[in-house]
């Protein structure tokens, strides 16, 4: 496949954004090649600027579980630009979305509109601090919930239970607040509470860690964390900007039936476009500025435009046999990719949960960030290098996961089966 094109615009692009890049992983990085530039989609498909067409298992990082440029988004969209993009002012529209994710998220009694998944998460965490006055957050290695500064923290060294940054400018005072545990690990969280105790705000999670491949929760590890949550007074924050309306109408947590005291949305709810949101109990988010002290505000927040896209895409979503078929299709696929492995010797293991996947080259299983770690990420980048060759766009990180949408045929689950096959045979 020729990328001239793309070579050309990244270099441009390099002159007057940091890397080229409006977000770093698109930067390719890990996988050893250019990224491609990106023209148009459709469907289940992208096309680069060089003219050459993709099967999207990237789905901008999860949104696209329609495919791209569903008509009916897109017409929500034209039709409602044609009256204004942003007015600073409430619209009928955010009040129906929001309508709309409190029907679907029982545990969402209020729930606040902002424009990205990091300002969810962010605004959440202050939010429970406001609430239990405390100021210590635990969260998982491995998890990843946007980029707020008290977020970009990892472990500290030895006995030291603070977490020290991950980022420079992250200052270490901030990090000192942040524990953080192994994912799957419940008595290591426990141990983490007792020796904090009364001190910690909230615990702060992805259902089905996205961000560190595909990892699963085991049996007992929400249910624990639920439980320990509850009688500690801790607020558990469930973060589903990925897997909200991707594994359920009601994400994971319908799925798992486990329901956080705060949920962080995004992505899906959007419909492409720029859209967060975070929402729980009425006496939790009732703290929230104009009606409580815990400022937060945002000047897009609830932007007619996202407000439309993100209505058109949870009709389609409730519409008769909808998830039954995202997961047929996954099912489908994981079947096909188990086979295409076998053509290899190299070590792999598939973990899927729904519609969303992530293919490890690791023995297996994958339970957490130490464990993905140990991932051959040098076979990785073949094998992504290898499929992009083939027509196919996975995610171009070993610690990302895959999206399905329902626009994805038999004939594109069987064209990237065949493609796996010949790229799994050549490793
Ligand atoms: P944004 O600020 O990127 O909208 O959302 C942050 C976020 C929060 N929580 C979870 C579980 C997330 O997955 C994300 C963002 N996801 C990444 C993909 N793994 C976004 C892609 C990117 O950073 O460009």
């Amino acid at each position: 496949m020729e990328h001239k094109e793309s070579a050309k615009l990244f270099a441009q692009a390099k002159r007057f954004i940091p890397g080229g890049v409006n977000s770093p992983v698109r930067a390719f990085k890990s996988v050893g090649c250019d990224p491609v530039f990106i023209a148009r989609a459709q469907g289940a498909r992208v096309y680069d600027v060089d003219g050459n067409e993709y099967i999207d298992y990237v789905g901008s990082w999860g949104p696209m579980i329609l495919g791209h440029a569903h008509p009916k988004v897109i017409e929500a969209i034209r039709k409602t630009a044609a009256d204004g993009t942003s007015f600073g002012a409430p619209t009928p529209l955010e009040t129906q979305l929001a309508e709309a994710v409190c029907e679907a998220y029982p545990n969402m009694e209020k729930v606040r509109m902002v424009s990205s998944g990091t300002e969810a998460t962010m605004s959440a965490i202050r939010l429970a601090r406001g609430y239990t006055g405390r100021d210590k957050i635990l969260k998982f290695d491995g998890c990843y919930h946007g980029h707020a500064d008290s977020l970009l923290v990892k472990a500290g060294s030895g006995a030291a239970t603070f977490g020290v940054p991950t980022s420079p400018g992250v200052p270490a005072d901030f990090a000192k607040h942040t524990l953080t545990a192994t994912y799957n690990d419940l008595a290591e969280v426990q141990t983490l509470v007792a020796a904090n105790q009364g001190e910690i705000a909230c615990i702060i999670l992805e259902p089905v860690a996205g961000n560190m491949g595909c990892v699963i929760p085991r049996p007992g590890f929400l249910e624990g964390l639920r439980a320990l949550c509850s009688a500690e007074g801790i607020v558990l924050i469930i973060d589903e900007v990925m897997t909200g309306f991707r594994l359920a109408y009601g994400g994971a947590q319908e799925r798992f039936g486990i329901y956080g005291d705060l949920v962080c949305l995004g992505k899906i709810i959007g419909g492409g476009m720029p859209v967060g949101a975070f929402g729980g109990k009425a006496e939790i988010m009732d703290l929230l500025s104009p009606q409580g002290g815990v400022y937060q505000a945002g000047t897009l927040s609830g932007n007619p435009l996202a407000m439309s896209a993100g209505l058109a895409t949870l009709a389609l979503l409730r519409e008769e046999g909808f998830y039954q078929q995202i997961e047929e299709q996954s099912a489908y696929l994981e079947q096909g990719l188990r086979q295409a492995a076998s053509a290899t010797a190299r070590k792999t293991c598939l973990q899927r949960v729904g519609g969303m996947f992530c293919t490890y080259f690791h023995e297996g299983p994958v339970d957490n960030f130490a464990q993905a770690a140990q991932s051959d990420t040098q076979t990785f980048g073949r094998f992504f290098r290898g499929l992009l060759d083939e027509g196919v766009y996975i995610a171009p990180s070993q610690f990302e996961a895959g999206f399905m949408s329902i626009a994805h045929s038999r004939a594109d689950l069987d064209r990237t089966i065949e493609a796996a096959a010949k790229v799994f045979a050549r490793l």
